[in-house]
């Protein structure tokens, strides 16, 4: 008997050791977050697109959670990167009008301000962004030197390694930059940009980047910074430029039903799957928290004719959301995201919990046990509960500010969402026609605030602002008391 008391005891020493590594492992998981450019829930398998082929995220939800209820605080991409890195709105920062930053922008946040990445750095995680950046460079306003060191920049504000693009692959310049320097610089020679869109061209570099293959390299330097750099725990920021324009599948996608567009939603599928794989052969996938989502809805451009090739051909990038990229309707900020951390996170599972890309930073501060300091992550909710509870609970959240590509505010709260159009917030801007043109765009919108119940109605279509004029005229409230308080979280 006391031979079987010591075995037990035995037993449950060992027991609780075991227990007492994995609670320190889960308390310092490593994290990869992707954040895909312009991909929309509808246009994965998970989310129910039947004929898309997506098999490696299709695999990331099986193994988690898939969320339904997920917003980029933005439909637009530098203020959603914004609030990524910060946890905090995009429209508190100096500018408010919605928009990208333009290619030459400075950096745009503060180097002494809290970020994801910062926060997980002073956790003893070695850290990494690697993709489109879009955050800005430099200190100068509209005055990047590609050709000296690009300070500030991802490595001022807690990243140990940069390697990627500084906006989208056609605003130039047509090269890698790695840490502080763009790749391939002819000595001694300056680097400037001329032309726009798809004719701007980088003089003063050996040789431009081929389009069809920023994915390939990019994709690479993650597995090979991860392979490299696992002793400790890790975090990755990978950011792909797939699948905004230019729609530059590598020439080993090819063969999607939705033609071009189709194959680069491929392409992103299978970069993930490279890093999932990375995570297998190395034994790591039990120790990391990944996620996946996107900076903004999908982009149903119909000006774009390999855009309206893939709609035309049944592509719903958005399902039956109203809208898409920079617009202020649901299409515009309700985005993928899919989050998978095993024996935390539930496998095979579904949230409907309201969520806002602006909530990692609270959420891995919770997950790593430090308390956020005052003055930081203002809009960041903790949502760790949200990715482990078994059942669904309460919810932790119950609305969210939104701004649209061209500056119009909306909140979400509860099932409803309310869309500001009567007299709007002043803009500020760094950009003079920016300006004029929000007054254009207003001017033709309508100018009564709309009301929509998205319970009853997902793809707001009935504007119910005159049946519920108190709900309406609540909700313009707590929009303006949200937006000149300092912070929404609790
Ligand atoms: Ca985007």
């Amino acid at each position: 008997m006391r031979f079987f008391a010591l075995c037990v005891s035995l037993v449950l020493a060992l027991f609780s050791v075991g227990c007492g590594q994995s609670a320190d492992r889960s308390s310092r998981p490593n994290i990869i977050v992707v954040l895909a450019d312009d991909v929309g829930w509808g246009s994965l398998g998970s989310y129910g697109e039947p004929r898309i082929q997506t098999p490696n995220l299709d695999r990331l939800a099986r193994e988690g959670r898939r969320f339904t209820q997920a917003y980029a605080p933005s439909s637009a991409c530098s203020p959603t990167r914004y609030g990524v890195m910060t946890g905090r709105y995009f429209w508190r920062s100096k500018v408010n009008d919605g928009m990208v930053l333009s290619s030459n922008a400075p950096l745009h946040i503060e180097t002494d301000r809290l970020t994801i990445a910062s926060l997980l750095k002073d956790q003893g995680y070695r850290t990494a962004a690697i993709g489109k950046w879009h955050l800005g460079l430099g200190s100068e306003e509209g005055r990047t030197d590609w050709a000296s060191k690009l300070v500030p920049g991802p490595r001022s504000i807690g990243f140990d390694y940069f390697f990627g693009l500084s906006a989208n692959p056609r605003n130039g310049p047509h090269s890698f930059i790695e840490n502080e320097e763009l790749m391939g610089k002819l000595p001694g020679r300056p680097v400037s940009i001329s032309g726009f869109g798809a004719h701007a061209k980088t003089s003063g570099i050996v040789a431009p980047f081929k389009t069809d293959e920023i994915m390939q390299n990019i994709t690479k330097r993650v597995t090979t910074w991860i392979a490299e750099n696992h002793a400790d725990p890790f975090f990755v920021y990978f950011a792909p430029n797939a699948v905004h324009t230019p729609i530059a599948p590598n020439r080993a996608f090819t063969g999607s039903p939705y033609g071009k567009y189709g194959d680069f939603i491929h392409e992103v599928d299978a970069s993930v799957g490279q890093i999932l794989a990375t995570l297998d052969a190395l034994d790591l996938a039990k120790d990391t928290l990944v996620i996946f989502t996107s900076d903004n809805g999908g982009d149903i451009n119909r000006g774009s004719p390999v855009h309206m090739q893939a709609m035309d051909s049944g592509l719903k990038p958005n399902g039956d959301l109203r809208g898409g990229k920079l617009h202020v309707w649901e299409g515009g900020f309700r985005v993928p995201f899919i989050v998978r951390w095993p024996g935390q996170v539930p496998e095979d599972s579904v949230s409907e919990q309201i969520l806002s890309l602006t909530d990692l930073l609270a959420t891995f501060a919770q997950i790593t046990d430090v308390p956020l300091p005052d003055g930081a992550a203002e809009d960041s909710f903790d949502m760790l509960a949200a990715f482990t509870e078994s059942t669904q609970g309460p919810p932790l959240r119950n609305r969210i500010v939104l701004q649209a590509g061209d500056a119009t505010f909306a909140i979400r709260e509860a099932d409803w969402k309310l869309v500001e159009r009567a007299d709007p917030p002043d803009i500020r801007t760094a950009r003079p026609k920016r300006a004029e043109r929000i007054a254009n765009m207003r001017a033709n919108a309508p100018q009564q605030d709309q009301l929509f119940f998205l319970a009853k109605d997902p793809s707001e279509e009935n504007d119910v602002g005159e049946l519920f004029p108190e709900r309406a005229a609540r909700m313009r409230e707590r929009l303006a008391l949200d937006r000149s308080a300092s912070q929404t979280r609790p």
